[in-house]
């Protein structure tokens, strides 16, 4: 099985307040909705946030691990990401996609320690009944904390460990992790090789740094990619496009 994320500045224009790149979006469903029809391997996509959601947790001082117990503050964050996963929900399903919505702030929690908590049998149902489950990030009740944000990358590291997933890939607004004169890394292994273009990992970066995303995908048991929209389809037909992390 397959865990893909689009990330948020893929499907979004990021610089205007929750407005949608519509042709992004369209582009991101036709190939997904192509790869489901030639050959059905289960898929479970994830989206970011990109001009939805962001600028909301910012106006309310939420991140990931700074939070809030305003039950309006959690209203406007989560119905910002609720929008934009009924635009991706829409153009997956205008394409007969069976789609169908995972919010992780009604299904998931992080517990004391920040860990993310979340429940895998419902999704697991939903695969095995054929269904596409689409989660995206969120604000989430935390323990000790009110509510926190929880990216996408967060919970795509979390499903693709949780449903034993084959393959994870983040379609993401570059062709891939980019050395320093620009040319695509074809291949990563180990975290020290790429020190010097993406900086030390810093734990905390979970919500947009690379060397966050390669981190937490070099911790992973399935081989991750890294790239662009362009390279979606070949992605989606089992190529290794971008950058592979394994
Ligand atoms: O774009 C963030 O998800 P991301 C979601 O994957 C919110 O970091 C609510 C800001």
């Amino acid at each position: 099985m397959i865990v893909l994320k689009l990330g948020g500045s893929v499907i979004t224009e990021k610089d205007r307040a929750e407005t949608l790149d519509g042709d992004a979006l369209e582009r991101a469903a036709d190939g997904i909705a192509a790869a489901l029809e030639d050959g059905r391997e289960d898929l479970v996509i994830v989206h970011g946030g990109g001009s939805f959601g962001h600028h909301n947790a910012s106006e309310h001082g939420v991140s990931t691990t700074a939070g809030t117990r305003d039950a309006n503050a959690v209203l406007d964050i989560h119905g910002a990401m609720q929008t934009l996963n009924r635009f991706v929900l829409s153009r997956l399903l205008e394409r007969d996609v069976e789609a169908v919505p995972v919010h992780p702030f009604s299904a998931a929690h992080r517990d004391a320690e920040g860990r993310l908590e979340l429940p895998i049998a419902q999704i697991e149902t939903m695969l095995a009944e054929g269904f596409v489950p689409v989660l995206h990030g969120d604000v989430i009740a935390h323990a000790g904390a009110g509510a926190t944000v929880i990216s996408g990358d967060e919970l795509v590291a979390t499903l693709a460990r949780a449903l034993e997933a084959d393959r994870v890939g983040l379609c993401s607004t570059v062709p891939g992790v980019l050395d320093a004169d620009d040319a695509v890394i074809d291949r990563i292994d180990e975290f020290a090789a790429v020190t010097d273009v993406l900086g030390a990992s810093d734990a905390t970066d979970v919500t947009g740094g690379m060397a966050g995303k390669v981190q937490t995908l070099l911790d992973l048991e399935a081989e991750a990619s890294i790239f662009g929209l362009e390279s979606l389809d070949a992605f989606l037909e089992g190529a290794e496009p971008g950058t592979t992390i394994d």
